[in-house]
């Protein structure tokens, strides 16, 4: 079982070297997570940005960018397509989110030339290192789907139990969150959250066990599941919570990482290569943890072991 980035670092280790296209690549931490990633024989990078910038940066965190490709293009948004077209060629195996913002980055992504579209929809998922829990924790959407309609929701379940099953959980229980875990005509949240129990009850989703409306304590913390007298297998024991919008899923994930000092990893799945969306104050061990699994999905698509099912509806 995967409980944590370490894991995963030990079983990318074998993996053929994948190279990381990133996208205005400047600043210390990102610089931080790409050195280190060469040193532990992660992944290799080119850095796609202000070279002067990244030259001053490493300098002033004593960082050494040997083996480090460096392509000088000043302006955030034009390095970001330089990027991802590097990818789309195949030239890089990754796609990164450096110092831009996340709304430029993703509009490059999804450029109708140049980006990694697929007939998916793409999402982000969290990935948290809940290391009470003693497992892996798969949130979204907390930085792409503002906010997802029913349709939405569904084919983000059918993505994030697909990468859920790549990071080794058979069958993931996926919790649809609200504040309550009751349906209440009054928060259209619970009304998404029941449809899709039971879309997943009727077999609309392909592997995965959906349930709710679940609270955050109930979706995840068994005696609180046990408190309320709430069955199923989801309740108390989910790998994914599935946030009503983008602002839920954004805070509870940043809640983690900056009040309780965990580590969590970025990625948007469903596109043609794995995607790297850190936020900029990130921390340099989470933009690491994302070019591990990154570089772990990024093996997965090689050995053609991501399915995303489609959503019946
Ligand atoms: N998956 C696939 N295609 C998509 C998606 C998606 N999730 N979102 C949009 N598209 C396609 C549409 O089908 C359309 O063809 C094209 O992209 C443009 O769609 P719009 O007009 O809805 O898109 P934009 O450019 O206005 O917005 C797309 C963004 C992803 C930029 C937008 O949703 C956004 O700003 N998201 C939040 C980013 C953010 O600030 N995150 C904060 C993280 S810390």
């Amino acid at each position: 079982m995967i409980t944590n980035f370490a894991n995963i670092e030990k079983l990318i280790h074998s993996y053929p070297t994948q190279k990381i296209a990133v996208a205005a690549g400047t600043d210390n931490e990102t610089l931080f997570a790409v050195t280190m990633a060469r040193d532990k024989n992660i992944a290799a990078s080119v850095l796609v940005g202000d070279e002067k910038l990244i030259r001053q940066n490493a300098e002033a965190e004593n960082l050494d960018l040997r083996d480090i490709e460096i392509i000088d293009i000043a302006d955030p948004v034009k390095a970001a397509l330089a990027a991802v077209r590097l990818v789309s060629e195949g030239k890089a195996q990754i796609f990164m989110k450096g110092y831009i913002h996340s709304d430029d980055f993703l509009r490059c992504a999804l450029d109708k030339e140049i980006g990694l579209r697929t007939e998916n929809l793409l999402n982000h998922i969290f990935i948290l290192e809940a290391t009470h829990l003693r497992r892996l924790l798969f949130i979204t959407d907390g930085a792409m789907n503002i906010a997802p309609t029913l349709e939405d929701k569904a084919r983000i379940i059918s993505n994030t139990v697909a990468l859920a099953q790549i990071f080794e959980i058979a069958q993931p229980k996926v919790a649809i969150v609200s504040a309550v875990e009751v349906v209440n005509p009054k928060l259209p949240s619970t009304l998404d959250a029941a449809a899709l129990a039971k879309m997943s009850e009727r077999g609309q989703f392909h592997g995965g066990i959906v349930d709710g409306p679940l609270a955050l304590d109930n979706a995840i913390n068994p005696l609180a599941a046990k408190y309320k007298k709430i069955g199923g297998p989801v309740a108390g024991n989910a790998d994914i919570l599935v946030m009503p919008d983008i602002v839920s899923g954004n805070a509870v994930a940043k809640s983690f990482a900056h009040l309780t000092g965990g580590t969590t990893a970025g990625l948007i799945f469903g596109a043609k290569a794995p995607i790297i969306l850190p936020s900029r104050a990130d921390a340099k061990e989470s933009k690491l943890a994302g070019i591990v699994s990154a570089v772990y999905v990024a093996g997965a698509n090689a050995t053609k072991r991501v399915k995303i099912g489609k959503v019946h509806f």
